[in-house]
């Protein structure tokens, strides 16, 4: 099994109009991934991007519920709303692109399945993920609006459902498709790209990274960071472009170009 996060940043222009989505983009990945497919099986866990982000930070759901009462109460419960049917949209459009290529994607909400508690997931009903898996679907789960045990309500990112899914799983890898080459020792898209990077070496670039990136209400490549250093102890992990052709299923095959978080 493999595990591909599709980062929000790959299939949309998050600094563009709202909702915008490169199909071609998605398909050229759901092409790839067909190369494999069926002999080796895919969960693909997709982020934001420009369609859960802005909702979510306009309607400050990362706030929660707790002590909330009123308007204020109701205009976030409506935002938690609106952040899911955005997610929606966007997981339709990527369902679409894989049937599209002739993989049989199914869309998993993931808000429907898992519960948070304080920033963390507590419960994860993924016997459904494992059933279609073995019947031969390709489960398409999404950073989402969660329950959350203390908070209420929060934004459940796609990096945290990885991390989840790989402990119950243990897939062989986990690649992240990101809209620059993998990690760089700097700012993304800056300093120098790193081909491998120790698992131990992680907590100090995070520190060093720490107010330079990371926009998003999920906290950007900070937050990949921090969960790949959790996946890397019990998967291979990758870091590639998902812009650029061949770079997925050069990190399937195990010769890509990108970042190899090594033990
Ligand atoms: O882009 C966030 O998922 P991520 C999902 O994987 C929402 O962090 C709803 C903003």
């Amino acid at each position: 099994m493999i595990i591909i996060k599709l980062g929000g940043s790959v299939f949309s222009d998050k600094k563009g109009s709202p909702e915008n989505f490169r199909e071609n983009v998605v398909r050229n990945i759901a092409r790839e991934i067909a190369e494999f497919y069926p002999e080796e099986s895919f969960i693909i866990v997709h982020g934001g991007g420009s369609f859960g982000h802005p909702e979510a930070r306009k309607y400050g759901i990362r706030n929660g519920l707790t002590g909330v009462t009123g308007e204020t109460a109701f205009k976030r419960r409506k935002g938690f709303s609106l952040t899911h049917h955005a997610m929606l949209r966007a997981s339709m459009k990527v369902v679409e692109a894989f049937l599209s290529q002739g993989l049989p994607a199914v869309s998993v909400s993931s808000s429907s399945i898992f519960l948070m508690d304080s920033d963390r997931v507590a419960y994860g009903d993924v016997e459904p993920i494992r059933k279609l898996i073995e019947t031969g679907f390709i489960p398409v789960l999404f950073g989402d609006v969660a329950v959350d045990l203390e908070k209420g309500i929060d934004i459940l990112s796609g990096d945290q459902i990885v991390t989840y899914l790989t402990k119950l799983f243990r897939p062989k890898k986990v690649v992240f498709l990101m809209s620059v080459d993998g990690i760089y020792d700097g700012k993304p898209g800056e300093g120098t790209l790193l081909f491998e990077l120790p698992a131990e070496m992680i907590e100090g670039l995070i520190k060093r990274l720490e107010g330079s990136a990371g926009t998003d209400v999920t906290g950007g490549i900070i937050n990949k960071l921090r969960e790949a250093k959790e996946i890397a102890r019990f998967s291979e992990v990758w870091f590639v472009n998902g812009l650029v052709p061949g770079r997925l299923s050069g990190a399937i095959k195990g010769d890509g170009f990108g970042t190899k978080i090594v033990p």
